[in-house]
This record gives structure tokens, C-alpha cells and sequence, in this order.
């Protein structure tokens, strides 16, 4: 059992407990699940080495809650929980997710229309319902609609690249106000992660008022939910929810630091400023009480004895033990790439044709783009036979003609995967092409080692350069197939073949993880955009993002070279 799962039982009974007018016992449950959620260790795993004793040495947790989280982690529940929801049968989790409505008002809807989930609770308010309990308004109704559809829309994690556009438009204008001195973007957003739960903003300005006020102005902003002089929160209107922090200069560097987390990369660096006799928190470094660091974020890690660590990297996952040791990576930056080796044009599914999409690489700064469209099993697509594709390939070379000097446009497919790891396109026609991609996009469901026997074999295919999206999956819409990614990760070495990262903000694929993982085995990557139109070029620094979080350097890209050298590091 999780200690999230023990915590989260734990904070229903105090919901529960509140819905009862029980004094002081409330209280007790939420500090339990705070002290148990927040606890590195697995508290099952403690219970079962030590026993009871386990759980009352936990600061917070008296005898009485800890034989019923015994009774728990033992039988798998809790009588008093139980007996709980039966007293009052309503899902206590679920309905006081509604900002606004508590644990008295959740009573009284049970009460009076026995209203037990949020389903319920959205039919009653949408039949109007709700404003016939007494002390019950119009505008309760309104606010619980809202509620719910908001939830709706922000249930998922909301991905990093479709966030951005929004994000980038909010800083652009509180740069512009009058009030803000400084303004930067902290969090996960930072961090470049795939998926970011909210936004957090830190800035520098003395008139929380003014920029309170300047906010309301700003479009994209659909509410202000809390106004204070050193936190303001407001909710997007593409349902987000942005943390906007205003902090004193002397103190921006350490609160950059905090507010950009990780988490987990706070209570680690935490941990080595108490062992070099010093205390850092979202203010500062200090040494007793003197404030010996705090302006600047870089001076912080080198007081540590650290070198600076890239927002991207603050995972902890074994980066502060490299920053002391001095073996950070060099990693891969923004501007590194030179070409872009998954662009689609209108001769499958593409929106644009092959010179619009010259042009825009062109403007993104590209030396050469490959031409990868989809291959004939891939109907949906309109996908090239052999002799599509070689006519495509006369049209490359004319409009080679037209760009030469500006860009080099290579010819190359992305080559269906079939089921049994063959591809769709003649060998002898493949063989014509600059480079071959080649990528999975039926039989999902193949049992781990069929699909992973699969894609090997696609890979010792001679003419297989590049593998597109990986593990195929769809953030948000669809996982990725059993592949055992290990397997994958050799056999891209035995083969030279190049594991591509996808930069299309929804697929992000390789993941972060095994983008680490493939860097230990020292293997290529590409970085491509899977561009289907000319705007999607803007998507290549969301995979140089994903290909910083798993510690890839320059070298390690395939497109960040000269278009000759790229070409000498394929496998042929
Ligand atoms: P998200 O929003 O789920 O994508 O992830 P983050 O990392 O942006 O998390 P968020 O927004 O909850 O908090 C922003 C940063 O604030 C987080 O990365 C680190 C810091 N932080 C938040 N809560 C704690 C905490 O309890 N302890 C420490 N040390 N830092 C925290
Ligand atoms: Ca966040
Ligand atoms: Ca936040
Ligand atoms: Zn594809």
C-alpha cells in the first residue's frame, strides 16, 4: 500500500469526521495524512519490518490512529472508515474537489436531494435543484457548474507545448507592466517537463495592487482567486491554474530555486546545504541567521560546492552527486540543431507542400529537413506506393534546384513497421532514399516480446536508419505499446540505428527516462518535429526540452551536425 493511498483514506475520514461536527478529531486525521504523504519511507514497509511501533514513532500519529492504519495496511481496510461512509454514503473525495463547496454544504445536499457523487450533483444543479435548499442561491448553482466544468477540462495534466504558446503570451505582458521588474517562469514549466500541472510565475515588483489590476486586463486570465502581496492565483481560461509569486530582489535567486523545484531536488539540495553548516529555504542560503546567498541562483550552487544545475536536470535523479563531482553533461542547447528529420508535406497528410515547408525551415534557421511522408499501408494518410514515392523524389530534386544554397531538402519516408517487423516498401526503392525512418502504426497490441521482436527486426533492416516515435505513444490519449525499451536501447547499438525523439508536444517520445538510459549505451539520437504543417517546426525545442531531461549532450544528436557529417554517422 502506497502511503499516498493510506493519506488520502485518512483526510476522507477527516472530511467525513467535519461533515459530523466532530471537534478537534479533524484536525488529528489531516496532520496524519500530511506527516504519511510527505514521509520518504514506505509506511507499510515500515509496519511490516517493526511492527506498531512504527507508526506511533511517527511525529503526529497517536495509538489511536495507528492501529487503525495497522487494521488497514493488515486486512486491507478500516472498520471506522467504513462505518463512516455508511453513516453518511456520499463520495467525500470526489465532491470536495469542487472549490467552494464543504464538507456542511456536502451534508446538506445529502440531506435534503441525496446527492452522493459529482454526476448527481451536475444534474441537480443543471435542473436547478440545488437553489430550493434553504440557504442554497442561484449563484451556489452557478458556482458548482463551474466547478465541475472546470475539473472536466483540468483532470489531465496539460501538455507542455500546447501550455507554452498561453504561457509565453501571459509573460510577454507583465513584462510590459509598469509594476513588474522582473519576471521569470519557475516550476515544472522550467523544467521543461512533458506535461505541466499548473504555472508558476515569480516576480519582482513593489505594487501587488498595480499588477493585481494590470491582470485583469490580460486576456487569456478567466479569474482571480486569490489576492495577496506575495501570492496572487488566478485561472486560465484553457483551465489552468497560474501561481503568480512576488518576492523581494535580495531573495529572487533562492525563491527561482524553490519555485522551480523539483521537489525532490529541494529536500536533496536542502540536505547538503545542512551538512555544509548552512540553511536554504525560498529566501536565501544562510549561515545562522546571516543571509549569505540570495539574489542569484547561480551563487547558491557554487557556495554549495556544486556546479549549476539546468532546470531540466533538477529531477533527483542523481544530478547534485554529479555537480559535486564536476560530471555534468554538457547538455544539447536551444539553437543546436541544424535539420529536422520528420517533416510530412501535402503528399500524404501533411498540410503544406514540399517548398512551404523548405521556406519555413528556412525561417526556424534549418540547414536541411527530410522528407518523410507516410508509406502506402497507412491508408488514413494516403500513404506513397513505390512508385509515388519515386515521383516524389524527382519533385525533391526540382525543388532542390530552386532552394540551392538556402536549404538542402532531403528525400526520406517514414516507412510502416509490419506485423512481422518487414516494411511496406521494396528494398530497391528504399535504397534510392537519403535516409529511411521507419515507425509502428498498427497491431498495438502485440504481446511485449512480438512487438519488441518486431521493431528489432525492422531495425537490423540495412536500409532502417532512424526509428520514429519509439514507443508510440499519445500523452493524454493512448499509452504506449509493451515494448521492452532495454531490448530496443542495444539493439539501436548492435544496429547503429537512430532513436528518434519526437518532438510533437503530444508524443514526446523517447521519454525522458529512456532518452537517459540510451545516453549510458551511447547512442544517436534525432530530434524531429514530425512536422505536418509549417508552424510545427516551433515543436523542435519541446524535444531538445525532453532530450535535456534525459542528459543528452550535442554530440549525441544526429541533426545537430553539418549535413556531411550527419549523413557519415548512418549506418550505411
Ligand atoms: P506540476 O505543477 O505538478 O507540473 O509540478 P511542479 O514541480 O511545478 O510543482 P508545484 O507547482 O506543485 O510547485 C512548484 C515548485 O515549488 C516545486 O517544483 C518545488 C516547490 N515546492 C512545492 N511544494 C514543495 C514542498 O512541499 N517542499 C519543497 N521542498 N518544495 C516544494
Ligand atoms: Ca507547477
Ligand atoms: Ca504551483
Ligand atoms: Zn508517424
Amino acid at each position: 500500500m502506497k502511503n499516498e493511498d493510506i493519506a488520502s483514506i485518512l483526510i476522507e475520514i477527516k472530511e467525513y469526521l467535519e461533515i459530523k461536527k466532530v471537534p478537534f478529531k479533524p484536525r488529528a486525521y489531516e496532520k496524519a495524512a500530511e506527516v504519511i504523504s510527505g514521509m520518504e519511507e514506505n509506511v507499510s514497509d515500515a509496519y511490516k519490518r517493526d511492527g506498531i511501533v512504527a507508526l506511533t514513532k511517527i511525529p503526529g500519529i497517536g495509538i489511536s490512529i495507528a492501529e487503525k492504519i495497522e487494521e488497514l495496511i493488515r486486512t486491507g481496510k478500516m472498520k471506522y472508515y467504513e462505518d463512516l461512509k455508511k453513516e453518511t454514503p456520499v463520495r467525500i473525495g470526489e465532491l470536495t474537489k469542487i472549490s467552494g463547496l464543504g464538507p456542511q454544504s456536502i451534508k446538506k445536499l445529502f440531506d435534503e436531494l441525496h446527492i452522493t457523487t459529482l454526476e448527481e450533483l451536475e444534474q441537480a444543479a443543471r435542473a436547478q435543484k440545488i437553489r430550493t435548499i434553504p440557504g442554497f442561491r442561484e449563484k451556489t448553482e452557478e458556482k458548482i457548474i463551474k466547478g465541475i466544468e472546470f475539473l472536466k477540462r483540468s483532470g489531465n495534466r496539460m501538455v507542455l507545448g500546447f501550455a507554452m504558446p498561453y504561457i509565453e503570451n501571459i509573460v510577454r505582458q507583465l513584462k510590459r507592466c509598469g509594476a513588474v521588474e522582473r519576471v521569470d517562469v519557475a516550476g515544472s514549466v522550467r523544467r521543461g517537463k512533458e506535461t505541466i500541472g499548473d504555472i508558476d510565475i515569480l516576480l519582482i515588483s513593489k505594487k501587488s495592487n498595480e499588477v493585481i489590476e494590470y491582470l485583469t486586463h490580460i486576456p487569456e486570465i478567466a479569474d482571480i482567486t486569490a489576492k495577496g502581496d506575495t501570492k496572487i492565483t488566478s485561472e486560465l481560461k484553457n483551465g489552468l491554474t497560474m501561481d503568480i509569486r512576488i518576492v523581494p530582489k535580495a531573495s529572487y535567486g533562492a525563491a527561482l530555486n524553490y519555485f522551480t523545484g523539483s521537489k525532490d531536488h529541494n529536500i536533496a539540495l536542502r540536505e547538503i546545504a545542512i551538512k555544509h553548516g548552512y540553511k536554504l529555504n525560498e529566501y536565501g542560503l544562510f549561515k545562522g541567521d546571516t543571509h549569505i546567498e540570495g539574489d542569484n541562483e547561480r551563487d547558491i550552487y557554487e557556495r554549495l560546492g556544486l556546479s549549476y544545475i539546468e532546470p531540466e536536470l533538477r529531477e533527483n535523479r542523481g544530478e547534485i552527486e554529479a555537480a559535486r563531482l564536476h560530471t555534468l553533461p554538457k547538455l544539447i542547447g536551444y539553437g543546436d540543431l541544424r535539420g529536422d528529420l520528420q517533416v510530412q508535406t501535402n503528399w500524404t497528410d501533411g498540410s503544406n507542400s514540399i517548398e512551404e515547408m523548405a521556406e519555413a525551415g528556412i525561417k526556424h534557421g534549418l540547414e536541411y529537413i527530410l522528407v518523410t511522408d507516410h508509406t502506402k499501408r497507412l491508408a488514413v494518410a494516403r500513404g506513397l506506393n513505390e512508385e509515388r514515392l519515386q515521383e516524389q523524389m524527382k519533385a525533391i530534386d526540382e525543388a532542390n534546384k530552386k532552394f540551392k544554397g538556402r536549404i538542402k531538402i532531403l528525400k526520406g519516408s517514414e516507412c510502416d513497421i509490419l506485423k512481422d517487423g518487414t516494411l511496406d516498401i521494396r528494398d530497391d526503392v528504399l535504397a534510392k532514399l537519403d535516409i529511411v525512418g521507419a515507425s509502428i502504426h498498427s497491431y498495438f497490441n502485440l504481446e511485449e516480446k512480438a512487438q519488441t521482436e518486431r521493431l528489432i527486426r525492422a531495425m537490423e533492416n540495412p536500409h532502417v536508419d532512424i526509428i520514429f516515435h519509439p514507443t508510440g505513444r499519445i500523452i493524454n490519449k493512448r499509452d504506449a505499446y509493451r515494448i521492452n525499451m532495454h531490448q530496443v536501447i542495444r539493439a539501436s547499438k548492435r544496429t547503429r540505428t537512430v532513436l528518434e525523439i519526437n518532438a510533437y508536444p503530444e508524443r514526446a517520445d523517447l521519454k525522458d527516462e529512456y532518452i537517459r538510459e540510451a545516453v549510458g549505451e551511447n547512442i544517436f539520437f534525432s530530434i524531429d518535429s514530425d512536422a505536418h504543417s509549417t508552424y510545427h517546426f516551433e515543436y523542435l525545442r519541446y524535444g531538445i526540452a525532453q532530450a535535456r531531461r534525459g542528459w543528452a549532450s550535442k554530440d549525441s544528436v544526429i541533426n545537430t551536425y553539418p549535413l556531411a557529417d550527419m549523413l557519415q554517422l548512418l549506418k550505411k
